[in-house]
């Protein structure tokens, strides 16, 4: 049986994912799942958005950054929010429109694919994956949904990919995430942004928590694209995690930070 590895929002640091395959060594029927924002921010959006699609075994989820080139491509939705503020939209689109038609399309193609959520179970624990939230299970119910899914709507991948249970703005309520027997992997807020705000809920090597007290909702976000704007000793810069979902001998899991 192949392994299962988790990690999220590389946002364009292609050096460290690649990094990251070095020091996991994924095998063939091992699987690595991105849970979304790997476009926007950082040195090299689609080097590492054309890798990630060359390999069968990396599985992309969409992020608010996919969401965002998508729907400006596209003209739908809110489609003038990829280049406001500090989304990364503007320098994104110079590098875009530099690609063959041919990549073009083979990129949203793909973007088109790319799951919505996700539910596993590894070594007896059930996890759900997604970007930032979940479909209500009483639409959608509990099931794997890709963002061609016929049923979607766009607020509700809207939700999915923006709301949080970690942020003040976009709020997501987490009460329903503590109702059922899931751990809930989620990226989209960095670990460093949310560490000073609300309690720790991070499943990282050296901020690890249990999980009885955080209702299952582990934020893995390392914060690849963020500068250090509350430096303290044991995190100075923003990286990349990634947790393997098999668990060690001693019930705990296994994780790396790439800086
Ligand atoms: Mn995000």
């Amino acid at each position: 049986m192949g392994k299962h590895y988790v990690c999220s929002d590389i946002h364009g640091y292609l050096n460290r994912y690649l990094k990251l395959l070095d020091e996991i060594r994924l095998e063939a029927d091992d699987t690595l799942y991105i849970l979304g924002d790997v476009i926007d921010r950082g040195p090299d959006s689609f080097g590492l958005l054309k890798d990630i699609m060359n390999r069968p075994n990396v599985e992309l989820f969409l992020g608010n950054h996919e969401l965002m080139m998508h729907d400006f491509l596209l003209h739908k939705g809110m489609e003038n929010i990829w280049f406001l503020g500090s989304n990364g939209g503007k320098e994104s689109w110079s590098v875009y429109q530099r690609l063959s038609a041919k990549e073009q399309k083979a990129i949203l193609d793909y973007i088109s694919k790319s799951w919505l959520q996700k539910l596993l179970e590894v070594d007896g624990q059930k996890f759900w994956l997604s970007h930032s939230s979940i479909l209500d299970p009483c639409v959608y119910g509990f099931r794997d949904v890709r963002f061609d899914d016929p049923a979607l709507s766009w607020d509700d991948v809207f939700r999915v990919v923006w709301n949080s249970p970690f942020r003040q703005d976009e709020f997501e309520n987490p009460g329903w995430y503590y109702t059922d027997d899931y751990i809930h992997l989620i990226g989209h807020v960095p670990v460093q942004r949310m560490r000073f705000r609300q309690p720790p809920c991070v499943i990282a090597h050296h901020l690890i928590t249990n999980n009885t007290q955080d209702g299952g909702i582990w934020d893995i976000d390392g914060g690849c694209a963020t500068s250090p704007f509350a430096p303290s000793p044991d995190m100075d810069f923003g990286g990349l995690y990634c947790l393997r979902l098999e668990k060690e001998a001693d019930g705990s899991y296994w994780s790396t930070f790439i800086q």
